[in-house]
């Protein structure tokens, strides 16, 4: 038997330097691992779990698309951001086999999605490698770069982390996005919201839409669930 309490956390503040930004976070006692552990008929919305070894962490679980389970890793739209980050993406996934979900919308309000089957990153040590494969969906595979050289296999990369392999460019400068960038990749789902713009640095998944991305929603689940 789950019981739950109520919290109100301040992460939005801690991103993003909003100052009147709160989120309220459910609390399951025992703690889930993940979202996929919630009982049947819980609703959607921002919980706390804790992966086996891992630390506390809040995330925003989806229990209707695709059938439930799915912890949302990143939601991007215009006035909210909120990321768990890779260290513990990396406490998650360890747990289980994972799919990947990306909810992709566009200015006029088309939808469209893709899944790949396996997805994995792994620890600090490899710089966070991820492993992305099995695709399926109704965007195209967008998971390569500009050579087509997938994005299954490579490290993350920041601004001042260059762990691509460009050796000319740095694209999570170019792209403005921390990502497994091979070369400066197709899919820039960590990019800037910026419709009008042509900018390379905004919302990209090439094989749907090269401009005009709205919004990107990037959602994890067990494999078994
Ligand atoms: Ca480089």
């Amino acid at each position: 038997m789950y019981v739950f309490t109520v919290q109100v956390k301040d992460v939005y503040t801690k991103l993003n330097k909003l100052n009147q930004s709160f989120v309220i976070a459910i609390v399951f006692s025992p703690t889930p691992t993940d979202c996929s552990e919630f009982p049947p008929g819980t609703c959607t919305g921002v919980y706390t779990i804790q992966p086996e070894n891992g630390p506390n962490m809040i995330l925003f679980c989806d229990m209707n698309t695709d059938g439930g389970g799915e912890f949302e890793t990143l939601i991007f739209c215009k006035l909210l951001s909120i990321s768990i980050g890779n260290d513990n993406l990396y406490y998650i996934l360890r747990q289980n086999s994972y799919q990947v979900r990306f909810d992709l919308e566009e200015v006029n309000s088309s939808t469209a999605y893709a899944v790949y089957d396996t997805i994995y990153v792994a620890d600090e040590s490899t710089n966070y490698q991820l492993t992305i494969n099995g695709y399926s969906g109704t965007v195209g595979d967008s998971m390569i770069d500009v050579k087509n050289i997938p994005t299954d296999g490579m490290m993350f990369s920041t601004r001042d982390r260059d762990n691509d392999i460009n050796p000319s460019k740095m694209c999570s400068i170019t792209q403005k996005s921390g990502w497994c960038h091979p070369r400066c990749t197709h899919a820039n789902i960590n990019g800037l919201f910026m419709i009008e713009s042509d900018s390379k640095a905004h919302f990209q998944w090439k094989s749907w839409r090269k401009d005009g991305i709205t919004k990107t929603r990037m959602m994890d689940k067990p494999s078994n669930y």
